[in-house]
């Protein structure tokens, strides 16, 4: 019921959390220069977990100023080796603490516990993974005549802003922070306002592991903490993911400073099911592909391509198994689909549906709240499933971010293909099929990122992660990402 629900959450909260967090500001628990606090709310009750420092651009340059100070007095002069201990430390921490840590990021976020600790998982990982990567990241040798000797290294930039959304928080901040530090450089990053607890929480678990300065948090909103951080001009490289809007913002932000950008942006993934499909296995992927992480993924298989020939027999199974899934506390070990992240959120997604509704849409399922009284207090959208829907159309061309799917029945594979490019999007697609040409094919014909063939979401690190057109520039989570996180400096000597 709403009450336990309730109590759960307060209960949770109260164990696991303070009141008030700082920024954590070269190795220090600092409130803002302005004195100013935001609430960080339990997306599942509407309850105040905790408050948050809200920082403006003198926290951030004091947050530049520690982490220059930090490369320069120590970290600059780290080796290969000890990064590595450091990072696989980190690692060690975060795995010691997952349950915790889990459990805050649902109570902040609102996605099922279940989905939070494959999240922590991967972020120990991500450090595991860097940490390895760190030993192994050098320069090359040019081949020249015998007076001479040129070779190149690896420096880093020194320090890296990073400012990161509310959808994996922990996540997508260890994307960003374990390739940094693996490349040598100190970091500043900006949670979302939404979600700043798992990282601060992470940040006490691990404060005695990295010199001072190394990492610093300066949480707050947008405008205030995330444009001063990205436009700063003692910032050298700019790590961001979040909306394209913002991204765009950000990188006319660095231009200014003539400063390197990451950019992990919007997506609006096609799925492709080819008619010698199994259904059953293609519902399955779809779950995955579509409602995971409540449709807040950047990846979400949204628009999705089914053959007209088995299009009847996979819808009937498709809205079967999206009405069956089981949304409700996310707290709760059996919960599937967990609130969305806000208010803002959840009317951001229904004003989609509700467009599609009057450009003439079927919606299949699903469209608005959930009538269930116990979760009356919760940011929650039912599955929603649409067709009969213009390729054109603002709901199919932008992206909704919430547990909504459009369905296209399709003969012609070229036509398919041309509506599967049709966006301005880039970042993922899947394809589902036992034909291995037919995917193959499929795989080189879609312009996007990130491609799944008879899977979807499967994210190991190692494997890069990043997106065609305006869904972002850059790699992450793999070998090159240290790439992105340092400058080639050229040795030619006269022997
Ligand atoms: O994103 P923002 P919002 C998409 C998704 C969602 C939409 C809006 O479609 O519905 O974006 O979400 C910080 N300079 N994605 O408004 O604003 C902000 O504080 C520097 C896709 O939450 O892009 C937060 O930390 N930083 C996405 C981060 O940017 C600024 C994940 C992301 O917020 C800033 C999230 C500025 N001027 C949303 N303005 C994905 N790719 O996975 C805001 N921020």
């Amino acid at each position: 019921s709403r009450d336990e629900i309730k109590d759960r959450h307060r209960e949770a909260r109260d164990e696991l959390l303070a009141d008030s967090y700082d920024h954590y500001i070269g190795g220090e628990w600092v409130e803002s220069a302005s004195g100013e606090t935001f609430e960080t709310h339990d997306p599942t009750t509407g309850e105040v977990l905790a408050e948050a420092q809200a920082g403006n651009s003198d926290d951030i340059d004091r947050a530049v100023e520690a982490a220059w100070d930090a490369y320069e007095s120590e970290w600059a002069d780290t080796d290969g080796t000890k990064r590595q201990r450091l990072l696989t430390e980190i690692a060690e921490r975060i795995e010691d603490k997952r349950s915790e840590i889990a459990r805050i990021e649902t109570l902040d976020n609102g996605k099922p516990i279940r989905e939070a600790r494959a999240d922590v998982a991967l972020v120990a990982d991500q450090f595991r993974y860097f940490a390895g990567a760190a030993r192994t990241h050098g320069g090359e040798t040019v081949p020249s005549g015998s007076g001479k000797s040129i070779r190149t290294l690896r420096e880093p930039y020194g320090v890296i802003g990073a400012v990161v959304p509310w959808n994996f928080p922990l996540l997508i901040a260890s994307w960003k922070l374990a390739p940094a530090l693996a490349a040598g450089n100190c970091v500043v990053l900006k949670p979302a306002e939404q979600t700043p607890l798992s990282i601060l929480r992470v940040m006490e678990e691990i404060d005695d592991v990295l010199p001072d300065g190394v990492i610093n948090i300066v949480t707050g909103y947008g405008e205030e903490a995330g444009a001063p951080l990205t436009g700063h001009s003692d910032v050298r490289k700019v790590s961001f993911t979040g909306s394209t809007a913002v991204g765009k913002e950000v990188m006319k932000a660095a231009a200014e400073n003539v400063a390197d950008v990451t950019l992990e942006l919007g997506g609006k993934s096609p799925v492709v099911v080819f008619p010698d499909a199994d259904v059953q296995q293609a519902v399955r992927v779809m779950m995955l592909a579509m409602f995971y992480n409540t449709g807040e993924c950047c990846t979400a298989g949204t628009r999705l391509f089914v053959h007209e020939e088995i299009y009847e027999e996979f819808m009937d199974a498709f809205v079967e198994s999206a009405e069956g899934l089981r949304m409700g506390d996310p707290l709760s070990k059996d919960t599937r689909l967990g609130p969305k992240v806000s208010e803002e959120q959840v009317e951001r997604t229904l004003s989609y549906v509700e467009q599609a509704r009057e450009d003439g849409a079927r919606i299949v399922t699903g469209g608005g709240q959930p009538e269930d009284d116990a979760l009356a207090d919760g940011c929650f959208v039912v599955p929603t499933v649409i067709d009969d829907i213009d390729h054109d159309s603002k709901p199919v061309q932008e992206e909704i971010f919430g547990p909504v799917e459009e369905v296209f029945a399709w003969s012609d594979y070229d036509e398919m293909i041309e509506w599967a490019n049709d966006v301005e999007y880039g970042l993922a697609a899947g394809i589902i099929t036992n034909d291995l040409s037919k995917a193959n094919r499929a795989a080189r014909d879609i312009k996007a990122g990130n491609i799944w063939v008879n899977q979807y979401n499967d994210f190991p690190a190692g494997q890069p992660f990043g997106g065609f057109k305006q869904s972002g520039i850059g790699r992450e989570q793999a070998e090159e990402t240290l790439d992105h996180y340092s400058q080639t400096k050229t040795i030619n000597m006269n022997l």
